[in-house]
């Protein structure tokens, strides 16, 4: 019995199932999480979702910020860009079943009887575990009710809150956890997020004030409920982050690179090389 976690598979789905193989997955036994973005970009959107039905319930997704993309698409709230590659599932008979699949993904992930979490992009820094559980739970109850839904994703196009205040109520407050779930990479150090860059190399930015999310989160709260929180969202990083308890698991495959799983047990990571076509 063994926990995985996959980074974002962006419709990679022959290097999904490489990567199933690779691990020995076994459904009956195992669980599996996902980081979210299984879709957008990628080749083969409908097939990913397709082997993720399959998996049934030993597999669990965060939301990412592609999947709540196509969700915005899906409800014509906004274009599909041609390099989303979403048209082919807007034409697919699972349509209505990729919908209802991710308006259930929830924006942060617990495990049940493991001191596992895992979101998108990670947790804002000044959250504990449970403020976190808490913003979440609160934009999901609006992502199950139709009308609030549409309300919702039609606003959430914005960067707007860029600091967390308890005042923040309604949409502003519902955007910030999206955003910081969903899309964060570098905050300022008073932990105003920022969306501008997605640098390569963080140290880049420092000369900016900017840092990495995970620099300023408190590993301390990570560790002292020994939790581990794996993300995705950041290509760049390239599955490279040294802090305690936190695992970075986007390995660029949509980019050429590589998909990547990491086993909870025993802190172990595998992977396998992107099958080589270049994004979208
Ligand atoms: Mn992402």
């Amino acid at each position: 019995m063994a926990t995985y976690c996959i980074g974002d598979l962006h419709g990679c789905h022959d290097e999904f199932v490489k990567l199933l193989n690779l691990i020995k997955f076994d459904e009956k036994s195992d669980d599996l999480i996902l980081t979210g973005d299984l879709i957008g970009r990628g080749p083969l959107p409908v097939e990913t979702m397709q082997e993720i039905f399959k998996l049934g319930k030993c597999v669990q997704s965060v939301i990412g910020n592609h999947d709540l993309n196509f969700l915005a698409v899906h409800y014509g709230l906004t274009k599909a860009r041609p390099k989303d590659n979403l048209d082919v599932i807007l034409k697919s008979k699972l349509r209505e079943d990729i919908v209802s699949y991710f308006l259930k993904c929830p924006l942060l992930y617990l495990h049940s009887s493991k001191p596992l979490a895992v979101a998108h992009a990670g947790i804002y820094p000044l959250w504990d575990i449970k403020r976190a559980r808490k913003e979440a739970k609160e934009v999901n109850r609006i992502f199950k009710d139709p009308q609030q839904r549409i309300v919702l994703l039609r606003n959430m196009y914005s960067e707007e809150p860029y600091t967390y205040s308890y005042a923040n109520e309604g949409l502003r407050r519902w955007r910030f956890a999206l955003n910081s779930f969903t899309r964060m990479r570098l905050c300022y150090h008073d932990c105003s997020l920022d969306f501008k860059n997605s640098a390569v190399n963080p140290e880049s930015v420092a000369k900016d004030g900017l840092t990495p999310w995970f620099k300023l989160a408190q590993p301390m709260q990570y560790k002292k409920k020994q939790y581990t929180l794996v993300f995705g969202h950041w290509a760049a990083l390239n599955g490279k982050c040294n802090e305690l308890n936190i695992r970075a698991l986007d390995t660029g495959c949509i980019w050429g690179d590589r998909l990547s799983a990491w086993r909870f047990e025993d802190d172990k990571f595998f992977s396998v090389k992107s099958v080589g076509y270049a994004a979208i």
